[in-house]
């Protein structure tokens, strides 16, 4: 049988990490957090398939994708996040299970940020935990199908 698969999407300007603000996203790169999001699926039986683009459309087009081709979606959609209608609508027709998640907590930061057009469509959020955030959210998928199929 083949292996169950995350579509893990990383948004605008996360291409820029472990380069700049490590105050507020750390030092990791993103192909150190794209390495931790593929150990995590294959701990948990699953595969990861790790994309990142700085362009509402791409993202649009991939989440699209995962409807047919993955089991479940991680999403840090960066600062679509407080903006993008077509992000969340992609979401609610992908009926994907998704989770949002984002690296620093979007709470404790400016008023801008404390809204998520994503969460409403998403099975969860996760945010303020860095990359644990990612392996979390990939364990929630696998547990969750896991939990689905035994139904
Ligand atoms: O905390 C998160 O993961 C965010 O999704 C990151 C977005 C921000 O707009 C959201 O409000 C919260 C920004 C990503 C920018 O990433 C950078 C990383 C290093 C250097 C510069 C930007």
């Amino acid at each position: 049988m083949a292996r169950k698969s995350v579509l893990v999407l990383n948004g605008p300007n996360l291409n820029m990490l472990g380069l700049r603000q490590p105050e507020i996203y750390g030092t990791m790169s993103l192909r150190d957090l794209e390495g931790i999001c593929v150990d995590a699926a294959q701990d948990a039986g699953w595969q990861a398939d790790c994309r990142q683009s700085n362009h509402e459309g791409d993202l649009v087009g991939w989440i699209h994708e995962a409807r047919t081709e993955f089991n479940g979606i991680v999403i840090n959609a960066g600062a679509y996040t407080h903006t993008s209608v077509a992000i969340r609508d992609a979401i609610s027709a992908a009926e994907t299970p998704t989770i949002e998640v984002h690296l620093s907590n979007i709470h404790k930061r400016e008023e801008f940020r404390h809204h998520s057009y994503l969460t409403a469509v998403s099975v969860g959020m996760i945010c303020g935990l860095g990359a644990e955030g990612y392996v979390l959210a990939i364990q929630a998928l696998a547990r969750m199908a896991a939990a689905d199929e035994a139904r």
